[in-house]
């Protein structure tokens, strides 16, 4: 709700907008928005999933401290929507012959970021996941991929600490010399989305300016 407006402001821009609520903690809400888009539009090309969270708390203490339900939460909010919302949307890509879904991780699933924590458990599971369902719906033309940003100044970045000094490495650091910008994973995103991408599934995609390939 905190959110909403921006939403609607950036929906506005587009030619035909329809902006839907989904709670992607509630089965009945995935399945509700899959059923107003097959109503609306009859099928689907493409998904975009964005969905990640852990508490607060879990981001600031020791990652030896989360709680059983700080990594619950993560996980379900983080990974298992991407699981719910790939089997919602399957059934409207196959009325259209295939499809193609994304989803954004981060390297922290691999590496340690200090203070990542249990977001970093959670995108493994995600990126795992990733490969999962593209195994299962590569049949149905239906391809699943991710976007692995490199860190970028936003909303859900802004209450971190620490943040400004992890865009400062990249800038020092990552082959390109400088962080990543939101159109530069639009870009990456439109690639994914389109049939320029036509045999591309399971894939991690780094848009990362580079720094996943410096080990020091
Ligand atoms: O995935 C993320 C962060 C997503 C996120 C952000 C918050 C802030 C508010 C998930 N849960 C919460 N919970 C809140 O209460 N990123 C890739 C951005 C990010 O977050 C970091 C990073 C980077 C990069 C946290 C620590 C270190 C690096």
């Amino acid at each position: 709700e905190r959110l909403e407006e921006n939403v609607r402001e950036l929906a506005a821009k587009l030619e035909n907008p329809l902006v839907l609520p989904c709670d992607v903690t509630s089965d009945q809400q995935i399945a509700d928005l899959a059923a107003t888009l097959d109503r609306e539009f009859g099928g689907l090309d493409f998904a975009v999933h964005g969905a990640g969270f852990a508490p607060a708390d879990a981001l600031h203490n020791p990652f030896v401290e989360t709680s059983r339900e700080s990594f619950r939460i993560a996980l379900d909010v983080s990974a298992y929507s991407l699981v719910g919302l790939t089997r919602a949307v399957a059934p409207l890509m196959e009325k259209r012959g295939g499809g193609s879904i994304l989803t954004l991780t981060f390297i922290g699933s691999d590496r340690v970021y200090p203070n990542y924590n249990v977001m970093g458990v959670a995108k493994a599971a995600l990126e795992s996941s990733v490969r999962y369902l593209a195994s299962d719906l590569g049949p149905k033309n239906i391809r699943v991929n991710a976007i692995s940003a490199g860190a970028i100044k936003t909303l859900a970045a802004s209450g971190i600490a620490g943040f400004s000094s992890i865009l400062q490495v990249y800038r020092d650091r990552a082959p390109l010399r400088r962080s990543v910008e939101t159109s530069e994973v639009a870009d990456a995103a439109t690639f994914l989305l389109s049939p320029a991408s036509r045999a591309v599934t399971g894939e991690i995609l780094m848009v990362d300016a580079g720094m996943h390939a410096i080990g020091l």
